[in-house]
């Protein structure tokens, strides 16, 4: 998603650090491709205008500050203008403490409400609520069937709602909560094809008997400019309070994610990325930008990392490293942590491209390499890994037939760990750890 902006954006950030000062001239050249991705990654142009219009406001308006290269004060500039359009903060779902309390969900046919209904309740069940599901849909039979199934498949209660209006249904709704105590209840609406009266009447009569504590728009970002125009008009006749963006795994261009907020003045709160009912992610306005601008997702990151690395160990690590000592025992040491962290390619597609970092990356990135690294350190000897200089051509053949590899890969294996303590001894990695915190 984004990747076409996300690939001129970092193209202009780029030139301008070539070009090593902000001018009027080399902004407008550097722009002129991140507006045309932008459009056509559907991004509203009203967006895109003011999105661009503020970036070159703010670059050249910004005073020269002479220990900020240019190329980072427009870094800044992109990450402070892209997260304002995207809703500045992560807007948290708060359920409120008083029962009833009714959660609603709206849209048009077809862009996941019933599935995201599962998928909230869901994500609530696992922070110790006890909600319901329930679908005020009095016209279409198999929208009750469809969220008891799913209901079901998620281990939440459903209630099925057969009355033919809606304030029997509400009766019925709040006669079942009375007795089992469900907090929130979760409503599931019909969509259409189209906006148009009927459908509008009956979400205003239901939202009228049901006073909800907040209403969801939920909008399929594949359908791009479209969602955000269904958005503006369910806004206007409606007056939801979020949004959730479903779909945001297919291969659509992310234009609804980059505009709906600005165009609605209302937060996204969840993304959905997948048809299982655990993808449902909560929006933060800032990953996204720093994912756009190639900086990776580092809070993500970061507690990732932060649940698996053993905080003894690695705290012991990134002590040595800040004394610049680095053996090959902490190499391997520093392996295992890694290997703990789960799937590489994952964590590494989310690390911050930062120079340096590339060769640990590259050389980190296979998992059974890793595994195979494991076995030619633990064939050394503790003094030959203490003092790698011993290492001649015999022990080497030696090391290599009893971990089972080759010798190039010794070779190799010797040639990263070099690498590695050449960025140790410049205190880089000091640096690296303190930022992840460990
Ligand atoms: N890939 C992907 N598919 C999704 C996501 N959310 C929903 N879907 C799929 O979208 C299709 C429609 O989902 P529903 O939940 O039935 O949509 P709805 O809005 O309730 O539809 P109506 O009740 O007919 O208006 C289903 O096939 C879902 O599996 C998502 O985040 N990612
Ligand atoms: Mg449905």
């Amino acid at each position: 998603m984004l990747d076409l902006v996300s690939e001129k954006i970092q193209g202009a950030i780029k030139y301008i650090k070539g070009e090593g000062s902000i001018t009027e001239k080399n902004i407008e050249k550097a722009l002129r491709d991140v507006k045309l991705a932008l459009l056509s990654a559907d991004v509203n142009y009203k967006v895109v205008n003011e999105f661009i219009k503020r970036v070159k406001e703010k670059a050249l308006g910004e005073k020269v500050i002479t220990s900020v290269m240019p190329g980072q004060q427009f870094i800044k500039i992109f990450n402070d203008e892209l997260t304002r359009i995207l809703g500045e903060e992560n807007k948290p779902l708060k359920i409120p403490s008083q029962i009833p309390s009714y959660l609603m969900l709206v849209g048009l046919q077809g862009v996941g409400k019933t599935t995201t209904a599962g998928k909230l309740a869901l994500y609530l069940k696992k922070q110790e609520y006890n909600p319901l599901l329930v679908s005020i849909d009095l016209k279409r039979p198999a929208a009750q069937q469809q969220l008891e199934t799913i209901a079901k498949e998620i281990g939440v209660d459903f209630l099925k709602i057969e009355e033919k209006d809606v304030k029997s249904a509400v009766s019925k709704i709040e006669k079942s909560v009375k007795a089992k105590g469900y907090h929130p209840i979760i409503v599931d609406t019909a969509g259409r094809l189209h906006i148009d009266d009927e459908l509008m009447g009956e979400l205003k009569e239901v939202k009228e008997k049901i006073n909800p504590f907040e209403i969801m728009f939920v909008a399929d970002s594949m359908t791009g400019a479209d969602a955000v125009k269904s958005a503006q008009k369910f806004s206007e006749d409606i007056e939801f309070d979020s949004i959730i963006l479903t779909k945001l795994d297919a291969d659509s261009r992310g234009g609804a994610a980059l505009s709906i907020t600005y165009i609605t003045q209302k937060p996204i709160k969840f993304v959905g990325t997948g048809e299982k009912y655990g993808k449902l992610d909560p929006f933060y306005p800032e990953r996204l930008s720093s994912r756009i601008l190639g900086m990776g997702d580092i809070v993500s990151l970061v507690e990732k990392a932060q649940e698996v690395i053993d905080q003894k160990e690695a705290e012991r690590i990134a002590k040595k490293m800040a004394k610049k000592e680095f053996s090959l025992d902490d190499f391997l040491d520093n392996l295992k942590q890694v290997r703990k962290m789960g799937s590489l390619s994952d964590i590494l597609a989310q690390m911050p491209k930062i120079p340096g970092m590339g060769k640990i990356n590259k050389m980190a990135v296979d998992d059974k390499k890793i595994v195979h690294m494991e076995a030619i350190l633990l064939s050394m000897t503790r003094e030959e890994r203490d003092n790698p200089v011993i290492l001649n051509g015999k022990r080497r053949l030696r090391i290599a037939k009893g971990s089972g590899r080759p010798v190039s890969e010794v070779n190799q294996l010797l040639k990263q760990y070099r690498e590695m303590k050449k960025i140790v001894k410049k205190g880089f990695f000091s640096k690296f750890t303190r930022m992840f915190d460990i």
